[in-house]
């Protein structure tokens, strides 16, 4: 019975997803709260992001959180200082905290939990600045220029334990972190590179290791699993592109080509987001690429600016100007044909299960 209705299923959807292909992916508003939201991050359900209650910027800038499942809203932080950049992983918001809200000078990391309403100083350094924060499990990493240039240093949660993660000559800086792995960009070599270190000390004995010494810019990365992406200069000013490498291979491969600048890239699973200049520079959009299927879609290519996404599972949220000051907005992944038929027939959660598990393909 199952399978003489798979035929007829299937092509009720390939034909819905033929139509729907060049589409923006179904969205939603998740805060439109006056004076502009900005830094965008999601975890699950979770949605952090950094906005000016008052109006004052930046000094005023604090941090909110929106739970996706409840239509929730709430203020994290409420104080005189400047709260910015936050990142989150199950209940821990992380983010820094600037005194004058320059965030150049003057800044501590600070963790705060959303299930006990407790915060935590991560850093407490009067003069060198702490910043840049990322989180996952019980580390928390982030950029420190305690020794005059930015290195990289990580907290463990559990063990309340501080440690240098990178104090190589020049900058450190903007450090991401899946599992183990730590990645960030690197300025040794007189232009911005991709660095890593494996904190569990499988790869290259727990020393840290390049992932692209290409002689332009790279910048900004970001990891799960064993996929490194990043934005990368090296295709001529003006056109920045997405590029990938894969540490379980050590292979680098391309991901966007568009002549155009395409940056501010994010990865979950086999998808890779980021800000596309393809529609001209007023008018920024959030482009998508699937490494399992290599293909690229739009997510949000509506008028004004669509730009820094983040992505957690199936969800993309993004600063989103549409409205004048800058709202957070959200969308989430039309499935694909093959995962619609198995939604009909009660095994989304299986489909999910071995999409996660399989490899990107190479390019
Ligand atoms: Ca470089
Ligand atoms: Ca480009
Ligand atoms: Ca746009």
């Amino acid at each position: 019975m199952i399978r003489k209705s798979i035929p007829f299923l299937a092509v009720l959807i390939l034909g819905f997803a033929a139509s729907a292909q060049a589409d923006d992916w179904p969205e939603f508003l998740v805060s439109s709260l006056p004076n502009g939201q900005n830094d965008v991050d999601i975890f699950e359900n979770t949605v952090v992001w950094e906005g000016s209650n008052s109006g004052l910027f930046p000094q005023g800038l604090e941090i909110y959180a929106y739970d996706l499942s409840t239509s929730t809203l709430q203020q994290v932080t409420n104080d005189t200082t400047a709260q910015r950049r936050p990142a989150v992983y199950g209940d821990i918001v992380v983010y820094d905290d600037h005194l004058n809200g320059d965030p150049s000078v003057h800044g501590n990391v600070y963790a705060y939990n959303l299930s006990t309403s407790t915060e935590l100083a991560i850093t407490n350094s009067s003069s060198a600045n702490q910043w840049q924060a990322a989180v996952y499990g019980d580390i928390v990493v982030w950029q420190d220029n305690r020794s005059g240039t930015g290195d990289i240093y990580g907290y463990n949660l559990s063990t309340s334990t501080e440690f240098a993660i990178s104090t190589a000559p020049g900058n450190q800086s903007t450090p991401a972190i899946y599992g183990d792995i730590v990645v960030w960009n690197d300025r040794r070599s007189g232009n911005w590179d991709i660095y890593g270190i494996d904190l569990s000390g499988t790869i290259n004995g727990g020393a840290e290791f390049s992932i692209v010494t290409d002689t332009t810019d790279q910048g900004r990365p970001s990891i799960f699993e064993n996929i490194v992406v990043w934005d990368d200069i090296r295709n001529g000013a003006g056109n920045w592109d997405v590029y990938g490498y894969d540490l379980a291979t050590s292979s680098e491969f391309q991901i966007s080509s568009n002549l155009a600048s395409q940056n501010f890239s994010d990865i979950w699973g086999t998808t890779v987001v980021w800000t596309d200049r393809r529609n001209g520079d007023a008018n920024f959009d959030v482009y998508g690429y699937d490494l399992l299927t290599s293909t690229e879609f739009a997510i949000s290519s509506k008028a004004a600016n669509q730009e820094m996404p983040a992505i957690w599972g199936g969800t993309v949220v993004w600063s989103d100007t549409r409205n004048g000051a800058s709202d957070i907005y959200g969308a989430t992944a039309i499935p694909e044909p093959g995962t619609l038929a198995l939604m009909g027939l009660g095994l989304f959660g299986l489909a999910q299960k071995v999409r996660s598990k399989r490899r990107p393909e190479k390019h």
